[in-house]
């Protein structure tokens, strides 16, 4: 074989690692930009910024660099001079419309000589300069660029970041600072949730008790919702976002490639109105804007013509502020009970023929619809618009799960995959008992980022609709702005990237590494660190516990003595065997110094711990746990969604421990938990059984009060007793009572870790 064939050969090679674009797992260093680039190549030299480099904009006069002249001038006290021709050995940004480039994507050039970026269109210079900006290296003032040569465009059109301003608001100045980071991650679209039950925030003119009334609430609760009586904090709170600053943010947003898309509620989450304008709602009020969280009954009546009247009249106010496309209308969680009761509701499904209150609510949308597209604009729902039937041209925003969007891709109608076990910033994030209040779940960088969009159910054609995706950032809990910033920030920055970014080009360490070198542009923000948090797993029957890092160049120190763990204890190099019980605490080391938060973990060791579970019926939902988490030595905690808790929706629980051989029991229990707030009740009743031969059981104890708000821990002394196999059930109290959230629907019962003495 000549020379020439095994270069061509190599180049060859080369180019398809290239294109294929799967570069990070040849071990390709690339830069740090996030998001990840889709092609970049890396050359020798840099090019130097200094105070006499100029700055050239040639087909765009509206670029906005604002951004890239205040991180310049942070870094080195001056910004550049503009020259009206293209300059050498300076910076030339160029709108090129022949480029063979998607709208969004830039060419970024750096060498010796200069730096050249780009693009079919202006938003794709933008986001050039972005990535440039990420490049920046400084060191006393003088700022280098190592040399690349980067292609870049996004793999979706749609990259979304969503703020509930309704339950808590936002100062414009948080809301500025925190667009910055959205533009600079390359998301561009802020959907702006500005009214629900608990607040209506945004001025309009024709209806002043808006602003008046349903701007505020009296009181808010205090923490999660509790059976009765909750806890309020007595203080009136609420405002809202006056035009000019609408219009002030739509701009300031636009100027940094972001359209805003307001959403205006209805049917459901409307209780705030109805407080101003009671003729609204069926039953007539009175009505008080909702002090506390969850989906309330009362609604915008559906038969009323006024409530038409009133939502048109509020989008004729709404349409002008924002030049988006789209206008997004709600459309979740609007409960039916009201318009089953209210004449003018059942007139209305009469008169319009239709088959009850689900093609009611279509009726509503298809309505809405018709009205804003005869303004211009499409709308945008929530996924249960698709229940009794989407609006022709609605986009579906899949939330509850990827059903919503399945069903509408294969319906030929535009998806924003949104899903809340992935995509909802209000979980949290880590486990540490430190963490601010929030909504419960538990959604750690690591899962957010992971999150593939694409349902692989789709054909090809199908998949063309899923246009995008969207993180969502509900307030309920975020009673300030610091408190957003730490659920908001990093996880964002990683659905940008999934957003961006290609799916074969994704590996969550490499973002990691990445997300460290972005700290710089951090700075100014109140984010977590819990991408630091040490994880940990009973493994092997629970004879052993594991603790791991998505950080592996760290070091894991741990004690079992309960003192803090510093450099002086154990370093963790393999799991640690569980022969009593223990208290693990454990802290990640970088470069000497202790990162992120401590790790602890309480394991109890018991006859029951690592022993064969049997069950009758399996959990469901998020709570179809392994049986065998019930003994893995692992209490579930107040974090409800971790995976150790097992759940029935409706049903019982009844499970067989098998001790492995007879031995006498002294004590046996389990705990459940009563979060009434989150449908969770404790059991009716609880009754444990012993047996030596499966066969007969013997009853030993029985509990049928619970009183605990959270973990009830039932611990039983019995008479000892010769047994090898323990029997627990406990029966589920079925449909949640009146009174209670969810009352009329089936109630949860969770259970976790079995204990035997
Ligand atoms: C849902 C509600 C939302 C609430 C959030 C809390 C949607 C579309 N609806 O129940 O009002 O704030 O979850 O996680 O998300």
């Amino acid at each position: 074989l000549s020379e020439r064939v095994k270069w061509l050969a190599l180049i060859f090679a080369l180019g398809i690692q290239f294109f294929s674009g799967n570069i990070l797992a040849q071990g390709y260093s690339g830069s740090s930009i996030i998001p990840k680039p889709a092609l970049e190549l890396k050359r020798s030299g840099s090019f130097a910024i200094q105070k006499t480099t100029r700055l050239h904009i040639s087909g765009s006069d509206h670029l906005s660099t604002a951004f890239f002249d205040q991180y310049l001038k942070d870094l080195s006290g001056f910004t550049l001079l503009r020259s009206n021709r293209p300059v050498s050995k300076g910076i030339n940004l160029m709108v090129d419309t022949h480029l063979k480039l998607k709208s969004e994507g830039y060419l970024l050039d750096v060498s010796q000589n200069g730096i050249t970026v780009k693009a079919i269109d202006e938003k794709g210079l933008f986001y050039g300069l972005q990535s440039l900006v990420q490049l920046f290296r400084e060191k006393n003032k003088i700022i280098t660029v190592p040399a690349y040569h980067i292609q870049d465009e996004p793999r979706f059109a749609y990259r979304g970041m969503h703020l509930d301003v309704a339950r808590h608001l936002f100062s414009v100045q948080s809301i500025k600072k925190w667009l910055d980071l959205l533009a600079f991650y390359k998301i561009n679209t802020f959907h702006w949730h500005l009214t629900d039950d608990q607040g209506w925030r945004i001025e309009i003119k024709k209806y002043p008790l808006l602003q008046s009334v349903s701007a505020y609430r009296d009181e808010t609760l205090v923490g999660h919702k509790r059976a009765d009586p909750h806890r309020f904090d007595g203080k009136r709170y609420g405002g809202y976002y006056t035009q000019e600053e609408v219009k002030d943010i739509v701009a300031y947003a636009s100027a940094r490639q972001i359209t805003t898309i307001p959403e205006i509620e209805m049917p459901g989450h409307a209780q705030a109105v109805l407080a101003a304008y009671p003729q609204l709602g069926c039953t007539g009020g009175p009505y008080q804007t909702a002090t506390y969280w969850g989906v309330f009954e009362d609604v915008f009546c559906a038969g009323n013509e006024k409530t038409f009247q009133f939502l048109e009249d509020v989008l004729d106010e709404v349409i002008p502020l924002f030049p988006s496309a789209y206008i997004h209308i709600g459309g979740d969680e609007c409960p039916k009970n009201r318009w089953h009761n209210c004449p003018k509701c059942q007139k209305r499904i009469k008169a319009e023929q239709l088959n009850g209150e689900h093609e009611l609510q279509a009726y509503f949308i298809a309505r809405i619809e018709r009205y804003l597209n005869a303004k211009g604009k499409k709308i945008i729902g929530w996924d249960e618009i698709l229940e009794g039937g989407l609006a022709p041209d609605a986009t579906v925003m899949s939330w509850r799960g990827l059903e919503g969007g399945i069903a509408a891709a294969r319906l030929k109608h535009d998806v924003i995959m949104t899903p809340e076990k992935f995509l909802y910033l209000d979980y949290y994030q880590s486990l540490n008992k430190t963490e601010q209040t929030a909504a419960g779940g538990y959604l750690p960088l690591k899962k957010v980022y992971d999150y593939e969009p694409m349902p692989a159910e789709l054909n090809p054609e199908q998949q063309q609709y899923i246009k995008g995706v969207q993180a969502n950032v509900w307030s309920e809990y975020l009673s300030d702005a610091s408190k957003a910033e730490y659920m908001i920030f990093p996880r964002v920055i990683a659905v940008a990237e999934t957003a961006w970014s290609r799916k074969e080009n994704k590996l969550y360490a490499d973002f990691l590494a990445r997300l460290m070198a972005n700290r710089r542009f951090l700075k100014k923000l109140n984010y977590s660190t819990a991408f630091y948090d040490i994880t940990g797993a009973s493994i092997n029957d629970a004879k052993a516990f594991a603790l791991s890092t998505d950080l592996p160049n760290d070091e894991i120190r741990y004690t079992l003595n309960d003192k803090k763990p510093d450099l002086g204890s154990t370093k963790y190099s393999g799991p640690i065997p569980i022969t009593q019980s223990l208290r693990i605490k454990a802290q990640l080391f970088r470069a000497a110094k202790p990162v992120g938060n401590m790790f602890e973990q309480v394991i109890l060791k018991s006859m029951a711990t690592g022993k064969k579970v049997t069950l009758t019926h399996s959990g469901q939902g998020n709570y179809n746990i392994d049986a065998q988490r019930l003994t893995n030595g692992i209490q579930g905690s107040y974090l409800y969604n971790n995976g150790e808790w097992l759940g029935l929706s409706g049903g019982d629980f009844e499970a067989v421990v098998d001790l492995g051989e007879e031995k006498t029991i002294r004590e046996v229990g389990i705990n459940t938990l009563n979060y009434k707030w989150q449908k969770m009740h404790p059991p009716k009743l609880l009754l444990i059984e012993v047996s030596t031969d499966q066969q007969v059981y013997t009853e030993v104890s029985r509990q049928t009060v619970f009183s605990v708000e959270g973990i009830n821990m039932a611990l039983h002394k019995i008479n000892p007793a010769k047994a090898r196999y323990v029997r627990i059930k406990a029966s589920n109290i079925g449909i949640i009572p009146d009174g209670f959230y969810g009352a009329g629907t089936k109630a949860w019962l969770l259970l976790d870790e079995i204990i035997v003495n």
